[in-house]
């Protein structure tokens, strides 16, 4: 057990809070924000049923049962009582082909409302796990999720209450298609998080000192050191602005970065044959940190993204901000190569060891030169062109994101989320949707039940995305297909602005 030194508190120009190690931290529910949406209306409630029956339909059924709830979790020498899936995380896979129903039971073990959001899946709203469109799982109580995907693709589940998620409740979800097996070998699924809880601060006291400091008089509240370096300066571990982000790279320092639920120095090892063909599947759950990924000694072909085809790409680097997914395939060398996760903008690294033949690992802190050759961002890459969507557009939504940190007023259209005017559609309309992010931080946008389109800076068509970076004072149209009915959350993936508020829904109307 890792021994705990005093919580500090470090601000840099724009506020920056570490989450130094605070031993014994409580799990402490606060209130969640309540939201004046409604569920969907009468005609879209029997749309969403009309769509899903559409959807493919093998006949074949998948279950799983998921109980959220406290747990002992060992991180590699360092424990955290926390909260998780089954006792363990990253949570258990869950696996399905298209159009296989998936089964899913989860008894709420939390001493506060949960669900279960299945991020990227273009699924019946009714299913998606988020409030209003699906009612939050009472303490004790169980509920039943039931949808198919109408797509393949590298997913994830985590719940869509309060900051359940940087608890350490979320597990990898593998949507197959038969028609397409893929070409790879062996399959090693990555996923990366930020993390404190249970060893530093837990999120909620976090994102409580975070609106704290921005009150008038705000003071570190108590329990929370505020021995730190005075305000100005930057600690060791301080954040830094990120040229591929744009802004600093987080609000918060974490103690700890994982792969699969690993620190660095008890790396997890997948173990392979040299001339391999790996197919990655990486999937960034953390609350407040992009990560930018190498596999040291190896190219990757970069092959889909948010569960959606791109044409392969071949790149030394990847940047993936919250939420995001990239699947990468690569030729395995002959050794022992750490993939390392740097921290964007943090100075830390998560990692795990490919292994391929006996030999040693480099030092847990090694950065491998592969992270500051070719970087591969939402910007390098294109879909093929069988998955681009029509350019023509009936109706032009709009999602400006504003917020300080001085303020910690994170929000969408001038409204935090229980303030929120709903952004209306109507089923078979094509959109463009345009984030204009008129804030000096970036914003991970993740639009539930669909999959957009960017439309790149020259106009062209990028990448399907369900996530999307949008750095400071960027501006990025996405096109999108009104193609499944409900009430639908718009939101940034950073877990503490959503927190604050900045999210809104995309309402079907009748
Ligand atoms: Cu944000």
């Amino acid at each position: 057990m890792k021994k705990d030194t005093p919580a500090t508190l470090r601000m840099t120009r724009r506020g920056f809070l570490a989450a130094s190690a605070l031993g014994g931290a409580a799990l402490v529910a606060c209130g969640r924000s309540d939201t004046s949406a409604k569920p969907a209306a009468a005609g879209v409630a029997d749309r969403i049923s009309a769509v899903d029956a559409a959807r493919p339909h093998t006949g074949k059924s998948v279950t799983a049962q998921l109980t959220p709830g406290p747990a002992d979790i060992d991180l590699g020498g360092v424990h955290a009582r926390t909260f998780a899936y089954n006792g363990q995380v990253p949570g258990p896979l869950i696996r399905a082909n298209v159009g296989d129903e998936i089964t899913v039971s989860v008894t709420a073990g939390l001493d506060h409302a949960t669900s279960v959001h299945w991020h990227g899946i273009a699924l019946r709203n009714d299913m998606d796990g988020a409030a209003p469109a699906t009612p939050d799982i009472s303490p004790g109580a169980s509920f039943t999720y039931r949808f198919t995907s109408p797509y393949p693709g590298t997913y994830w589940a985590h719940p869509h209450t309060g900051l359940d998620t940087d608890y350490g409740l979320y597990l990898p979800v593998i949507i197959d298609d038969p028609a397409d097996p893929g070409r790879y070998d062996a399959e090693w699924i990555v996923m990366l998080d930020d993390w404190t809880s249970g060893v530093g601060p837990s999120p909620d006291q976090i994102f409580e000192q975070l609106r704290s400091m921005s009150a008038p008089g705000g003071a570190p509240m108590p329990g929370m050191g505020g021995m730190g370096p005075a305000p100005g300066t930057r600690g060791p571990n301080g954040s830094r602005p990120s040229e591929l982000l744009g802004s600093d790279g987080g609000d918060v320092t974490y103690p700890y970065y994982l792969v699969n639920g690993r620190i660095p120095t008890a790396a997890t090892t997948f173990t392979a044959k040299p001339g391999q063909r790996i197919r990655l599947r990486l999937i960034n759950a953390g609350a407040d940190t992009a990560f930018r990924v190498a596999l040291a000694g190896h190219r990757m072909t970069v092959t889909h993204t948010d569960g959606f085809p791109i044409q392969p790409t071949d790149v030394d680097a990847l940047l993936l901000g919250m939420g995001e997914r990239y699947d990468v395939t690569v030729i395995a060398g002959d050794g022992v190569f750490p993939l390392v996760a740097a921290a964007e903008g943090k100075n830390a690294v998560a990692r795990a060891l490919l292994s391929t033949a006996a030999g040693s690992s480099p030092d847990p802190s090694f950065r491998p030169p592969e992270l500051t050759r070719q970087i591969g961002t939402v910007e390098t890459f294109i879909a093929p062109t069988q998955f681009n969507l029509p350019p023509s557009s009936d109706v032009a939504l709009q999602a400006r994101l504003t917020g300080t940190m001085a303020r910690y007023d994170w929000m969408i259209n001038g409204h935090p989320y229980d303030h929120t005017v709903p952004l209306t559609i109507r089923e078979g309309q094509r959109a463009t949707l345009t984030f204009t992010n008129a804030s000096m931080m970036w914003h991970p946008m993740h639009l539930h039940g669909h999959t957009f389109q960017v439309i790149k800076a020259d106009g062209s068509p990028g990448p399907r995305k369900d996530t999307v970076i949008v750095k400071p004072m960027q501006t990025i149209t996405v096109r999108l297909v009104a193609d499944n009915p409900g009430i639908w959350m718009l939101h940034c993936h950073n877990g503490y602005h959503m927190d604050a508020g900045m999210m809104t829904t995309l309402d079907y109307t009748g």
